[in-house]
């Protein structure tokens, strides 16, 4: 298409997690996953935002919704079918730690889990579908989760690596693009999901969290070590969920409160991995978070030779952040904080910003310099099948058309962005609210909260745009 903003080989897709649409969560010698513990139907909703969470299942009282999720462990040949009539060019997925290491400490991997992984990207690329990969997506063996208290000890560091090497040997030819952990950032209001660690009320909630990143920081430099050795021409990005945050009003004080919450929320940990290093704030930071890092010798050097390749990241919501903090506050969306009165909200609450994106892809790629994936991006709801036995979901049309037009003007403001994958574009588990109610797919998966439904498949309204979308190289946007 000429006259595309789109590069020629820009790769156009869709997101997944294991833990949100696998299911089959003991099937061929998996293990628990900390995931496999979360209840559904919104009781998970306290556990990720605070409430203390020790990891332990009770059938009696609650439902697992990651047990069957989608089933996309016997589905995923039907699916990836789907995908590539769509055109996907790229499908991002995340490996099951524990269908690899079902302890995580085990001596030995799992062949059955590894073959999975295997047929699966064999599947992908008998259609030229790019997999990207992301290593830890909230899957972590839940053995080593409660024993070490996840990555609050220096030994997932090695338990990490060891996965790392096992993986990398085994698909160095198969895949191309790796994520070492989704949404590294999100650890600082959500600390259960990707560092399974859930802060009890007596403890220094900060000290926890920062000290789990920095040994994630260490381990992301690790795995590309690793990358560097086993698969030289791979690429290895950091993934983090990003949002730009605006000041309430033009008073210094909102502006400096909003400055000091984009810095720490959006900007800290893609610092570290990108560049290479703490940044200059990190002792005022830490200071002022009642915060003293453990670091080991030859950690800070580790983290300098090592650096993330690129940049990828979830974009759902700008926030809004005011330095007395007494506005109305944004329920179940991630960027907490004060709501937008020039922004409309999905049905669970999160404000809408495509021009926020175009904002955002600016902003990083003046601070990095690396190309640009946006890996994460959709719209949650409540989608109905109608009448007709058709899902009309004109709304998620409208929302990721805009978004992608932003996506555009940022291309055109010079931006070097490769990637486009739309969060759950099949149907699927809700990590935040543990419901299949909020839906995000191109495809319609018809299985319920209350346990029913066939698991069949159906293409939405959405299916057929965003195959023209692509067809045309972001164009054909009506
Ligand atoms: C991101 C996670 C995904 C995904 C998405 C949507 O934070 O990386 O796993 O689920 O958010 O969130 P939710 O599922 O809560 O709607």
């Amino acid at each position: 298409m000429v006259n595309s903003k789109f590069p020629p080989d820009f790769l156009w897709g869709g997101a997944t997690a294991a833990n949100q649409c696998e299911g089959a969560y003991l099937a061929d010698g998996k293990g628990l996953s900390t995931a496999d513990t979360l209840p559904g139907r919104k009781e998970r909703l306290p556990f990720v935002f605070g409430e203390y969470f020790n990891f332990e299942i009770d059938e009696h009282k609650y439902f697992y919704p990651s047990w069957e999720a989608i089933d996309f462990y016997h589905h995923y040949k039907e699916d990836v079918k789907m995908f590539a009539e769509m055109g996907f060019k790229i499908f991002r997925l995340s490996i099951n730690w524990p269908r690899i290491f079902p302890n995580g400490d085990d001596e030995q991997p799992n062949e059955a889990g590894l073959k999975f992984y295997d047929d699966l990207f064999d599947e992908l690329l008998k259609y030229n579908i790019e997999p990207l990969v992301t290593i830890s997506h909230y899957e972590i063996p839940l053995k080593i989760a409660k024993q070490y208290r996840g990555w609050s000890s220096r030994e997932m560091i090695d338990f990490y690596s060891k996965y790392c090497e096992v993986i990398f040997k085994r698909y160095k030819n198969k895949v191309k693009y790796w994520l070492t952990f989704n949404e590294i950032n999100g650890s600082l209001f959500m600390p259960l999901m990707s560092l399974a660690i859930s802060p009890k009320p007596d403890e220094n909630y900060n000290q926890l969290v920062f000290q789990g990143l920095h040994h994630q920081f260490v381990a992301n430099a690790q795995a590309n070590q690793l990358a560097k050795e086993i698969m030289p021409n791979a690429m290895m990005g950091i993934m983090c969920m990003s949002g730009p945050v605006y000041p309430f009003s033009c008073n210094p004080d909102d502006v400096e409160a909003a400055y000091k919450k984009e810095r720490k929320w959006t900007y800290f940990c893609s610092d570290v991995t990108l560049k290479g290093k703490y940044p200059y704030y990190t002792d005022a930071m830490m200071e002022e978070l009642g915060v003293d890092l453990k670091i080991e010798a030859g950690d800070l050097e580790l983290i300098r030779q090592y650096p993330s390749q690129y940049l990828a990241f979830s974009y759902y919501m700008s926030g809004v952040e005011k330095a007395e903090d007494t506005g109305e506050k944004i329920e179940g969306g991630p960027m907490f904080g004060t709501a937008n009165p020039y922004l409309e909200v999905s049905e669970w609450g999160w404000p809408i910003d495509p021009k926020g994106l175009r904002l955002l892809l600016n902003n990083l790629y003046q601070r990095y310099d690396v190309p640009l994936m946006v890996v994460e991006n959709g719209l949650g709801a409540n989608d109905k099948v109608e009448a007709d036995g058709k899902i009309h979901d004109l709304y998620r049309i409208d929302y990721l058309r805009k978004h992608i037009e932003a996506m555009a003007d940022a291309i055109h403001d010079g931006v070097d962005l490769r990637a486009y994958t739309t969060w759950g574009c099949i149907d699927l588990v809700s990590a935040g609210t543990g419901e299949y109610a909020k839906r995000y797919g191109f495809i319609y998966v018809n299985k319920h909260d209350d346990g029913t439904g066939d698991q069949s498949r159906t293409p939405k309204d959405s299916f057929y745009w965003y195959k023209k979308v692509i067809a045309s190289n972001g164009v054909d946007l009506d």
